[in-house]
């Protein structure tokens, strides 16, 4: 039976990967900083697999080792990463940008999934196998007014992705990234610091994707043969043609 470890499992993208892995029988280490929905979730998902959560911030790279470090010996083997924990903090131009903002995004979104991998990667080599999924976004595709350096850290994440199929490939690692689009998740609320109403907005007018509908993309992803690896793979709601193109009734 396979394990997969999750970042960002306490909300959207990774909550609802983790229910969809769990019902193709993948025993789960749920992570996030919110340790209540980690509970909650283990809770719900037990009922089906094994699993065990890591309460730590993707930030603090000690806490990172530590805490993987610590897993029992049941869950010791992570046959499949799923590199999710990350956001948007604000939409300013650059000239205008905050500069914690970007200093979350980049230590988030990018120093943070290079600490998690870092920490799997002895294992998947000691396994001579395994399966890494980076979500990266159609914003590390192509650069929008005021996506600056949340697109920067998305591009960084693209560039990792083909950087770890590279340099893992003779270790049998299999690597590759799902790109979605406007997904309706906590993403916004976390981009307008809890702006609820401008959060809703974003998603006025049109179908956005759901967490689901990238959960299902991740699950079929996961569960090919050994010997198929998805590499890349851009989702948009069908709303929505490219980062600026949406059509809104
Ligand atoms: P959510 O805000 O719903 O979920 C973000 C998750 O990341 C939470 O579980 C949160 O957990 C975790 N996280 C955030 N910061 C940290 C941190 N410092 N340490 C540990 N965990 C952290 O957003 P989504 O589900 O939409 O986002 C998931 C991924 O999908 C992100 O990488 C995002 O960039 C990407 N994405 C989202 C799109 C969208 O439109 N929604 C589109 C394209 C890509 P906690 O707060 O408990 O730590
Ligand atoms: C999230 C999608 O378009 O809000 O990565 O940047 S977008």
């Amino acid at each position: 039976m396979k394990t997969a470890l999750i970042t960002g499992a306490t909300s959207g993208i990774g909550r609802a990967t983790a229910r969809a892995l769990a019902r193709e029988g993948i025993n789960l280490v749920l992570c996030g900083r919110r340790e209540e929905r980690l509970d909650e979730l283990k809770k719900e998902l037990s009922k089906r697999v094994a699993v065990s959560t890591l309460c730590f911030d993707v930030r603090d790279r000690e806490q990172v080792f530590n805490k993987i470090k610590s897993l029992p010996e049941k869950f010791s083997e992570i046959n499949i990463l799923i590199n999710n924990a990350g956001n948007a903090h604000g939409l300013d131009s650059i000239q205008e940008g905050n500069i914690d903002d970007w200093d979350a995004m980049l230590d988030i979104n990018v120093k943070g999934l290079l600490y998690v991998s870092k920490a799997i990667f002895p294992k998947m080599i000691h396994q001579g196998s395994g399966h890494i999924i980076n979500i990266g976004s159609t914003a590390g595709k192509e650069v929008y007014p005021n996506g600056n350096v949340y697109c920067a850290s998305k591009y960084a994440v693209d560039a990792l992705n083909q950087a770890m199929r590279i340099d893992l490939n003779k270790h049998g690692i299999r690597v590759g990234a799902v790109n979605p689009g406007l997904t309706q998740t906590e993403f916004s609320e976390v981009r307008f610091k809890g702006d609820s109403e401008k959060a809703k907005s974003v998603y006025d007018g049109f179908q956005p994707l759901r967490p689901e509908d990238i959960a299902d993309i991740i699950r079929f992803v996961v569960t090919r043969p050994y010997h198929v690896n998805i590499a890349d793979l851009v989702v948009m709601p069908t709303a929505q043609a490219n980062s600026t193109t949406v059509n809104k009734n």
